[in-house]
């Protein structure tokens, strides 16, 4: 039994394998991590098969997947999981995209509790280099969306990452296309997670496989996913769903207090409309904060650079006025300029005005780090 499996998905890697297999057994063997290397390939055509081959004559631990079924990236990791011969994995691209001499603080971290441990291109201290702007574009889109899942997570779609066997154990996965990641944190069980930041370097030998079938598959997988976790409850999605449902029964007793507010003031203290809704929409605002900070997001970290009340409050007004002239504008421009009904209009700009408040909250009011 390994401490360790390290899954290489390789197709048409011929002229990296070798290099990369034989730099991960470096590291590890450095550091004494008993680790078993695992190239799951999909039936290349070049020489990749025969090169595993020579490597596993000379090194035990190299074990080698050939799969001629379902051909695919995220396919074959999902495969490599299954016969990894230990209960913490750690996926690494062949093409020295990802640094293999940061395998031992990811195997560490998840040694130290942390269910998923991802290397990370968007956090302090990660990054890309010699990557044309299309792939960069292409990137943030996919990152921007994973992160509507998963916002404490700044690199959901990282192919770099370590896992224990038990995330993924009893998941019902439906691999497909090149974001293994975001399917396994999306139907995975896992509580933990830590972020590595490292740099992203393109491959310097061979050719990416990335196509326009690629995205069109990563738009179906977050839709599949999140399907999932309506039924799937001990999801991660679903706590961030939990969060929204939280978000919206607050914002309903946000609109209570404000009508009544208004009417209050109006019909008995004899304010006049606009400084009586004055005070209704700050004392809305105040009440939407304090059971937000209280209920909604109470085991955000308020330790650290948010630790203060007072900031996240101003913050969450700042953000509450962006969710206030949302509304207004789409009620005024649906209404007046595309003849909708103005009810209806109103309640889009409500809904989109919901949106940008809990996207927006969630992202710098109530981060977690
Ligand atoms: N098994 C398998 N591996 C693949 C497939 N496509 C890409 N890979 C491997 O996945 C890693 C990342 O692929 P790459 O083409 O470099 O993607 P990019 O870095 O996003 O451009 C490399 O190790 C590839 O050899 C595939 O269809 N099957
Ligand atoms: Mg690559």
């Amino acid at each position: 039994m390994y401490d360790l499996t390290v899954i290489i998905p390789t197709f048409k890697e011929e002229a990296n394998i070798r290099n990369i297999v034989t730099e991960v057994d470096a590291v590890l063997k450095h550091t004494g991590i008993e680790a078993e290397i695992l190239v799951v390939d999909d039936n290349s055509p070049d020489t990749t098969i025969a090169i595993v081959n020579d490597l596993k004559a000379s090194m035990p631990n190299v074990n080698l997947l050939v799969r001629t079924t379902d051909h695919g990236l995220s396919q074959s990791v999902a495969d490599g999981f299954l016969h990894a011969s230990s209960d913490i994995f750690v996926v690494i691209d062949a093409d020295f995209s990802h640094p293999p001499a940061l395998i031992p603080k990811m195997y560490k971290e998840i040694r130290a509790g942390n269910d998923v441990v991802i290397g990370s291109r968007y956090m302090d201290g990660g990054g890309i280099r010699k990557w044309p702007l299309k792939r960069r574009v292409i990137s943030l889109g996919a990152t921007f969306l994973g992160r509507l899942l998963f916002p404490d997570i700044t690199d959901p779609v990282s192919g770099f990452f370590a896992i224990r066997k038990q995330v993924v154990a009893q998941a019902h996965l439906k691999p497909r296309g090149y974001k293994i990641l975001l399917e396994v944190l999306g139907k995975g069980i896992w509580e933990h997670d830590k972020e590595i930041p490292f740099e992203f370097s393109d491959r310097e030998i061979g050719s990416s496989k990335l196509k326009i079938k690629t995205i069109i598959e990563y738009a179906q997988q977050v839709v599949d996913i999140t399907l999932y976790s309506f039924t799937h409850r001990q999801s991660a999605a679903w706590r961030e769903w939990k969060r929204v449902f939280k978000f919206g029964i607050v914002g309903i007793s946000g609109i209570i207090i404000n009508q009544g507010v208004l009417i209050s003031l109006k019909e008995y203290a004899g304010f006049s409309i606009p400084v009586a809704s004055v005070f209704a929409i700050e004392l809305a605002i105040l009440n939407n904060f304090i059971w937000n900070d209280l209920w909604t997001f109470k085991e955000c970290d308020k330790t650290q650079k948010l630790s203060c009340t007072w900031h996240r409050l101003l913050l969450f007004e700042v953000v509450s006025a962006g969710g206030a002239i949302i509304n207004f504008a789409l009620l005024n421009i649906l209404t007046f300029s595309m003849a909708i009904d103005y009810r209806i209009a109103n309640i889009i700009g409500i809904l989109l005005g919901f949106g940008w408040n809990f996207v927006v909250n969630r992202r710098i009011t109530w981060i977690r780090k």
